[in-house]
């Protein structure tokens, strides 16, 4: 019998009578939908990645200050009057409704008119990489959140709409295609309101680290440094100054973006092998009696004459005298100090609590640290390279051993110890530039830290070794200006410069690459004199 056939129960596929449903206004709701999710997620994106990797390529925020910056006055003055304080939040609302807006049309016009959605969205894209590209300061890298936010919600637009054609116009809302989709729409939305809003919370994050080292200031130190003498400064032009300027400080870091500490929550754990586990938060370290010492930094990548070398005056509190109260057990001969972001540096106890000041720093040059050289607390150790004593961010030190455990560095090659190489370079006159014929002057810095500089000697082609005259020291751990005045004759020239340390030990002319620890060879310079 017919009437019994299962088939009779199923619902006649849609007449092309029935076609023109397409256009119901459920559907359209459905297609903003697919627009807006889309959005939400590509701007979810877009914004994780900025506040990981580009602050300042956050789509909403750039599109924001493009729209300031394009705002006549009296609508400015308007918003202010109005709004007060809250008009950044107002602008910011203004924004995310005017992109929900015109992702919605992304949407109709996507399902009705393809690929109109698609050219909208590459559209906005374009405009949120113009907004980034236009501000100053800002680099390709900060356009990244834009391209990836235009991308993602390109990608999910066009799955989205794929899905609501597959769905039969009318299907009741537990037809699985129109439960698929919204499991889509929702999953996209969902998402992209979540990495929104993480990305909210690391920005939050970094704004008060921002503002608590505004508000920081530096405590008095307890124990002033060695005093710098004046003579320990030569006035020659092009010198590496003596104390290096906190914005000139080269900076050496495995971080992609700079961890942002709060103070109010940093804590240093001293751990392992100690009779007894120490913590201490920002506020116990500052009510210590600080010290202040000025220490010579150097990268042991630095290539001979390379400049991955800085010093400065640090304010800061003793790790022996930590470690004392710990009280390191027998047989530990390694402290591994960790940062926030997971970086690790494996120093010997005994250059920790020995007698050189071995810090751990919250003062650079009188100011708090600069977020890159690790603020709120670094450790700075003279004598040894930056690989293998000054952690950054430094939130824990392990006593260990050697044999034990293993850092960053050098499980990668480089060498478990790591004291600073005896070195020179020449500074002034630059590798390359012409000067005149008659007395010239030669100068540079030369350094061996924990140890000091005794002499410097400057040769000029293949001749005799020439004593240079050096600034007064301020204590072995920093670098040593020296200067020599040569008598230089017409021609092309090579000047080489070499060292000597407190102990009598010359500077090598053995060239050595950095790796495995520290470059070694005399620096020279080929110059024209006219
Ligand atoms: N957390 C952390 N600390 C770190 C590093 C790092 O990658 N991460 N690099 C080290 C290296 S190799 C050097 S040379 C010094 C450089 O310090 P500066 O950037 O303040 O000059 O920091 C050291 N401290
Ligand atoms: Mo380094």
């Amino acid at each position: 019998m017919a009437s019994s056939d299962v088939s009779s129960f199923t619902p006649p596929p849609p007449t092309p009578a029935a076609r023109p449903v397409r256009s119901a206004p459920a559907e359209l709701g459905r297609a903003a939908t697919a627009g807006v999710s889309a959005a939400l997620a590509g701007l979810g994106a877009g914004e994780l990645t900025a506040a990981l990797l580009a602050p300042a390529g956050s789509p909403v925020l750039t599109v924001g200050a493009l729209v300031v910056d394009l705002a006549p006055a009296w609508l400015k003055e308007l918003v202010i009057a109005l709004f007060g304080t809250g008009d950044k939040a107002v602008l910011v609302v203004c924004v995310i409704l005017g992109a929900v807006f015109l992702a919605a049309a992304a949407g109709v016009l996507e399902l009705r008119r393809p690929p109109i959605g698609r050219v909208i969205v590459a559209a906005a894209g374009a405009l949120a990489v113009v907004a980034v590209l236009s501000r100053q300061n800002t680099s390709v890298v900060d356009a990244l959140p834009a391209v990836l936010a235009m991308v993602v919600s390109a990608v999910l637009l066009t799955v989205l709409v794929a899905r609501l054609r597959r769905t039969p116009a009318g299907a009741t809302a537990s037809a699985p295609d129109r439960r698929r989709f919204l499991a889509w729409a929702g999953a996209s939305a969902g998402l992209g309101l979540l990495a929104a809003a993480g990305g909210q919370l690391i920005s939050a994050g970094v704004r008060a680290t921002d503002a608590a080292r505004a508000r920081f200031t530096l405590p008095v130190a307890a124990v002033p440094g060695a005093p710098i003498p004046a003579g320990a400064s030569l006035d020659v032009p092009g010198l590496a100054p003596l104390i290096t300027p906190n914005a000139e400080f080269y900076r050496i870091d495995t971080a992609l973006r700079v961890p942002r500490i709060d103070p109010g929550t940093w804590t240093l754990k001293i751990t392992g092998m100690v009779e007894r586990d120490i913590e201490i938060d920002f506020a116990d370290l500052l009510a210590l009696p600080l010290e202040e010492s000025t220490t010579t930094l150097t990268c042991v990548s630095n290539e001979v004459g390379g400049d991955l070398i800085g010093n400065a005056t640090w304010l800061g509190y003793p790790i022996r005298l930590l470690l004392a109260e710990a009280r390191p057990l027998a047989g530990a001969d390694m402290v591994l100090s960790r940062s926030e972001d997971g970086w690790t540096a494996s120093t010997p106890l005994e250059v920790l609590t020995d007698d050189r000041n071995a810090i751990l720093a919250v003062g650079m040059n009188g100011k708090p640290l600069p977020l890159e050289h690790g603020y709120p607390v670094r450790m700075v150790v003279p004598g040894l390279y930056g690989y293998v004593s000054a952690t950054k961010w430094v939130v824990e030190l392990t006593v260990t051993r050697f044999d034990r455990e293993t850092a960053y560095w050098t499980n990668r090659g480089w060498t478990e110890r790591g004291p600073i190489k005896l070195s020179s370079r020449i500074d002034v006159p630059r590798r390359g530039t012409e000067v005149p014929a008659g007395p010239v002057t030669v100068a540079g810095v030369a350094w061996s830290q924990h140890v000091g500089i005794r002499a410097v000697q400057v040769q000029v082609d293949d001749g005799d070794w020439n004593e240079a005259a050096l600034a007064e020291a301020i204590s072995a751990d920093t670098w040593r200006q020296w200067s020599w005045v040569w008598p230089a004759s017409a021609g092309q020239h090579t000047l080489r410069v070499r060292t000597t340390d407190a102990t009598g030990q010359v500077q090598t002319a053995v060239r050595r690459d950095v790796i495995p620890d520290g470059a070694t060879g005399l620096h020279d310079i080929a110059i024209s004199v006219v």
